[in-house]
């Protein structure tokens, strides 16, 4: 019998008082020794049977439990070599209090930073577009379409919509937007962030290599140039497991109640 299991199964007796399903109990169990670090990202569960046997539970029961962790994403199965503990995501800090790229973030951390294109072209603006980037319906609109990649792990796919005018060729853009827009003297210098929590879809999910229905980030933003002129709209799905937004809050002054 493995530590592992070992680990598991004193947290098992440590429940068994709760009255809980058995699964549940299990499912916890398995939980709170990966919280403790009783088991570590990367090490092997204990098999099916193992478990069975030494819990004194049925296989199936065992099975529920590790599929919904497996859903939670707090374990992964591994086709033909079995469930390991899933690897822990280093989380990322991002302010939002100042406006930079992708590509320059994660550049300041240190992380190599890669794109995946999932689209790029010229279309014909959606309602939404044409309303925040001040589009006619005989204008076109630049999308341009990215699951972006750090130290090899997706973090966000990131949708951003420009008018065609400000970005003529979106295939020509190389690995950065922001730098590309630099280069034409159409770089925002501000931005309105709107951010909400979304259950993540089949498609999304399969794409930022989570499982179908864990949190994550819906992030819309907004930005101007100097002008005052929108620039670019971007709507993205960030992982809710790999990013923390932090903001500094000041006490507003005299007069400044309620501004936004
Ligand atoms: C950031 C922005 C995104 C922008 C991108 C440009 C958020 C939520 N999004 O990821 O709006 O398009 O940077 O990055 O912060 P790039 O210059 O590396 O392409």
């Amino acid at each position: 019998m493995s530590e592992a299991a070992d680990q598991i199964f004193a947290m098992l007796k440590q429940s068994a008082q709760s009255g809980a399903p058995l699964y549940l109990q299990l499912r916890k169990s398995i939980e709170d020794a990966v919280n403790r670090g009783l088991i570590g990202p990367g090490d092997a569960l204990p098999s099916e049977r193992d478990i069975a046997s030494k819990a004194d539970i049925s296989r199936v029961t065992v099975r529920k439990a590790v599929q919904d962790l497996v859903k939670g994403g707090i374990l992964v199965q591994r086709h033909g070599s079995g469930t390991f503990v899933a690897p822990r995501m280093e989380r990322v800090e991002q302010s939002l209090s100042r406006l930079t790229s992708f590509t320059e973030d994660m550049a300041r951390r240190g992380m190599a930073v890669r794109s995946a294109w999932l689209d790029r072209g010229l279309y014909a603006p959606s309602p939404d577009e044409m309303m925040v980037l001040g589009l006619s319906s005989n204008e076109l609109v630049a999308r341009v379409a990215r699951l972006r990649i750090a130290n090899d792990t997706p973090l966000a796919i990131e949708r951003a919509a420009l008018s065609a005018s400000v970005l003529p060729d979106p295939a020509a853009i190389g690995s950065s937007l922001y730098a590309a827009l630099e280069t034409t003297g159409h770089r925002p210098v501000r931005a309105v962030q709107r951010i909400s929590a979304a259950n993540l879809g089949d498609d999304d999910a399969r794409l930022l290599e989570v499982p179908s229905g864990i949190a994550g980030l819906h992030i819309e933003r907004i930005s101007y140039l100097a002008s005052g002129k929108v620039i670019e709209f971007t709507r993205s799905i960030y992982r809710g497991d790999a990013y923390d937004f932090v903001a500094e809050l000041r006490l507003s002054g005299p007069g400044e109640e309620g501004r936004p």
